[in-house]
């Protein structure tokens, strides 16, 4: 569809953005659910299907983004957080078969973006032209000139307060250390979210970064990614703009790429649709962590490797004032888990012991970094741990297939949990087949084991 008339009005709300009062202005129906299609860049279904790519291909290019993704967390100048990346979370779509990308149509007439769905920051921007510097990216750059509803933030906006004015433009700016960075208008744009009989949600003046000059070190001419959506509790992410509008919460079920034989998509959900259907759903609260006021941390209290407990001492991975270290985060945008140096440590040394008795499995000192613990093993070896999570007062245990990688050409496997100096991070690939729910007005994240193939 091109054009607005030709659409569906299920729902039109607007945005009246104040950074101290996002809220809904107008809104006929009451909509508290909608749900956004979720696709694995690798899935034939996905616009970007890079065609089929061995399994080492997959994971060398993954690492690569995996571990780019989690620098920023130790990069990112801590007293100068005003400005942190957001990524939205629509339709789900991967380039690399590890990250999750969130479909969004945007702006009258229609123009389709994918962007990185990111718990771990807070910002949502996409490429624009005029570009002066920016990533290649397989489809056209979203041009805000061809847009009726495009609109810029003016200076005098209380969401300028954040950014800077340059020449009467209110500018945004995010930097990366280890390179990558995005800079740009701050302006906004209506979303529309399609559910699945075809009818639009409409959401003016949602507020987003206009990036004309982006640098992604991982990016290349046929990846899909224009940008990243960020779900955080910032005050200007996705989730806090749609606000009590959805509840303030949502869910996604990450389907395990490495599974061909499932379809790779799933749904990004908010308000009443969160989807799950009872069962064992498991609480924790968040947590506080001054250097990330707007992140997801939780408490974790210890790890088990096959139901052994590892007896971390209780304060093993709280945040530390002294040295900055310690804190445990939900991240959808990082592939991998990261694990703090010494309880990793701990940690691989307990999956050696593990792994010990099996003669057959050699330990090759050659792993695809960020990883440090891989094996060279039979075909077929079929006996790999579980790994358990003990939270404040929830347990999540993580099924071997998300915490080891078979890679059944080279008959090898390796963890997918590597060492970080400063936070912990659970990963997306170990969060595959696990509804995640985050609800911010309850200060709970909820988990249920979940076969995301079947999200519907
Ligand atoms: C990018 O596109 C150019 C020309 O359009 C092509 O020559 C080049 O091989 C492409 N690079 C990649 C990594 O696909
Ligand atoms: C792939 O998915 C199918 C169907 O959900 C399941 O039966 C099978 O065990 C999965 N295979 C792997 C290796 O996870
Ligand atoms: C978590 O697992 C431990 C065993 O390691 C058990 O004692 C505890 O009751 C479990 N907690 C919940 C909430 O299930
Ligand atoms: C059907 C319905 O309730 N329409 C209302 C939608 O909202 C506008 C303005 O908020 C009202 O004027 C309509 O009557």
């Amino acid at each position: 569809m091109d054009s607005l008339q030709s659409l569906v009005a299920l729902v039109s709300i607007h945005l009246l953005v104040l950074l101290s009062d996002l809220q809904f202005t107008s809104s006929n129906k009451t909509a508290t659910t909608f749900s956004l299609k979720l696709i694995h860049r690798d899935s034939p279904e996905s616009p970007i299907y890079p065609g089929p790519m061995t399994f080492r291909e997959r994971v060398e290019r993954y690492r690569k983004i995996s571990d780019s993704r989690v620098s920023r967390w130790n990069q990112i100048n801590m007293h100068n957080r005003a400005v942190q990346p957001n990524i939205m979370r629509p339709r789900v779509t991967t380039d690399d078969g590890y990250t999750y990308l969130v479909e969004l149509e945007m702006g009258d007439p229609l123009k389709t973006v994918y962007v990185v769905m990111d718990t771990g920051s807070g910002i949502t921007w996409i490429q624009c032209l005029p570009c002066q510097e920016c990533s290649p990216q397989k489809f056209e750059i979203y041009d805000p000139r061809n847009s009726k509803t495009f609109k810029k933030i003016p200076c005098n906006s209380p969401i300028c307060y954040s950014f800077k004015c340059v020449d009467q433009q209110c500018m945004y700016s995010l930097d990366y250390l280890d390179g990558d960075s995005t800079e740009g208008y701050a302006a906004s744009e209506t979303i529309h979210i399609k559910d699945e009989q075809g009818l639009y949600t409409h959401i003016a003046d949602v507020f987003f970064g206009c990036s004309i000059k982006t640098h992604i070190d991982t990016a290349d001419n046929s990846s899909l990614e224009t940008g990243i959506m960020g779900l955080d509790t910032n005050p200007l992410s996705f989730i806090s703009q749609l606000g009590s509008f959805v509840l303030r919460r949502f869910s996604y079920c990450l389907v395990n790429p490495t599974n061909s034989s499932t379809p790779l998509f799933s749904y990004l959900k908010f308000g009443d649709d969160i989807g799950f259907i009872g069962g064992a759903v498991q609480k924790t609260p968040f947590t506080k962590h001054p250097d990330f006021p707007n992140g997801y941390f939780v408490n974790l209290l210890d790890i088990s490797v096959d139901n052994k407990r590892l007896n971390f001492p209780p304060d093993t991975f709280t945040f530390k004032p002294d040295t900055g270290e310690g804190g445990f985060l939900i991240d959808s945008g990082t592939v991998l888990t990261y694990i703090q140096d010494t309880a990793y440590s701990k940690l691989e040394e307990e999956i050696v012991r593990y792994f010990s008795p099996y003669k057959d499995l050699v330990r090759n000192q050659d792993c695809s970094p960020p990883s440090k613990l891989c094996y060279d093993a039979p075909m077929g070896f079929p006996l790999f741990p579980t790994i358990t999570y003990h939270f404040q007062g929830a347990n999540l245990t993580i099924a071997p297939e998300n915490s080891f990688e078979v890679d059944y050409e080279e008959k090898s496997f390796i963890l997918s949990i590597a060492p970080q100096p400063r936070l912990s991070i659970l990963g997306a690939y170990q969060q595959h087949n696990i509804r995640s729910i985050f609800d911010i007005d309850s200060n709970v994240f909820a988990f249920v084991p979940d076969d995301c193939s079947k999200d519907d």
